[in-house]
């Protein structure tokens, strides 16, 4: 614990960046457990070395992978990619990993969040999680930054920020009771500025429907720009999502952000909806403690759960019904970055999409 600050990212004058920044690296988890991915594990390890694949033509990749499967990772993984042996309990390193933090300096320094599997013991996704919690500071000794250690739960999927001091959460995952019961909004308000570095927080109020990390901001709106926003969205008024993203369209519509720019809001037309198919509930070993699967599960699936690496969107391909028209909206929101899809309904299976698998390093500066 030698490397760990008692002071905040604000105080000592660091904040988040934007994701569009310019990255040192990408970090992964291989995935295994089988009572979250199907079938051993083995559909999602080919759709987690896509991504790596198509990331690593971008920017450097590192793969955190067991002992146990070291040898099946490297054998799956292209050479470009690094891999350092690091024991978890799942593979969802947006929320596990460190938020890493930058300063005018150009020195990077990481933020540790409390991890509980996203709502502890009675509505988490699985325990133990102790081995995820400690991924963050495993990363941040392995890169040699120091680290923060905020005494908040908070997953890195929960919070969006654009790096110009605006922050988007949804209430849903923030206030629930599941991760910091005795703190109140303003005081959740007031760790997100002092670890965030933000000054404007933008509350809306419920995620995609169905998201078992109750309602995670990356799921439903993203940041692509300084005043550029870009909502998961359905034109169908009977599908339980419609409310959800008028309510955010509303909230985003009223919102300023931190330099008091209105901002403007591409809707990204949802996939689907999709469903989980019985032979892919069956593939799932069925074990107390885990969410369970069963067929027919409406499935928390939306484009806008992508990464944006050095030079590229990496984007879930989901539904071919609507993976060409995400990809020209997300072009036209995104035109100075290449639109890279990647089959990712592995990926969602398992609860997340591409953005929950993968944490940004930044460089520190702009190259
Ligand atoms: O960030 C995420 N979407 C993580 C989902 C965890 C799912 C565990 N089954």
């Amino acid at each position: 614990m030698s490397r760990t600050l008692s002071t905040t990212p604000t105080q000592d004058g660091f904040r988040m960046p934007a994701e569009w920044g310019n990255h040192a690296g990408t970090w992964m988890i291989w995935p295994e457990r089988p009572d979250n991915w199907r079938n051993g594990a083995k559909p999602a390890q080919i759709a987690f070395t896509q991504v790596a694949t198509a990331i690593a033509a971008y920017e450097p990749v590192t793969m955190c992978v067991s002992p146990a499967q070291y040898l099946n990772a490297r054998h799956a993984l292209p050479v470009s990619v690094r891999l350092v042996e690091m024991t978890s309990n799942d593979s969802w390193i947006r929320d596990c990993g460190p938020s890493f933090v930058t300063n005018p300096n150009h020195e990077v320094r990481g933020v540790d969040w409390r991890f509980n599997a996203w709502g502890g013991l009675q509505e988490g996704l699985y325990s133990p999680w102790d081995q995820d919690d400690l991924v963050g500071e495993k990363v941040l000794e392995m890169e040699r930054a120091l680290r923060y250690a905020p005494p908040i739960v908070l997953e890195g999927g929960s919070i969006e920020v654009d790096g110009e001091g605006t922050l988007m959460v949804t209430m849903q995952c923030l206030l629930n009771k599941n991760r910091n019961p005795d703190l109140s909004k303003e005081a959740i308000e007031a760790a997100l500025r002092d670890y965030l570095g933000v000054t404007k927080i933008i509350w809306l109020d419920q995620g995609v429907f169905n998201d078992e990390t109750d309602g995670h901001e990356d799921n439903l709106a993203r940041f692509v720009a300084p005043g550029r926003v870009v909502l998961t969205w359905t034109d169908d008024h009977e599908d339980p999502q419609y409310e959800i993203s008028q309510d955010a369209f509303l909230r985003l519509s009223k919102a300023v952000d931190a330099h008091g720019r209105a901002l403007e809001i591409i809707k990204i037309h949802q996939p689907g909806p999709l469903f989980m198919k019985g032979e892919e509930a069956a593939g799932v070993d069925i074990i107390d403690g885990t969410e369970p699967r069963t067929a027919g599960l409406r499935l928390a699936a939306s484009y806008v759960n992508f990464y944006m690496c050095n030079g590229a969107l990496i984007v879930p391909e989901l539904d071919p019904g609507f993976d060409a028209h995400a990809a020209s909206a997300l072009k036209l929101a995104c035109p100075n970055h290449d639109i890279v899809m990647v089959p990712a309904r592995e990926i969602l299976l398992g609860g997340g999409n591409i953005h929950c698998i993968t944490q940004q390093q930044p460089m520190g500066f702009e190259a």
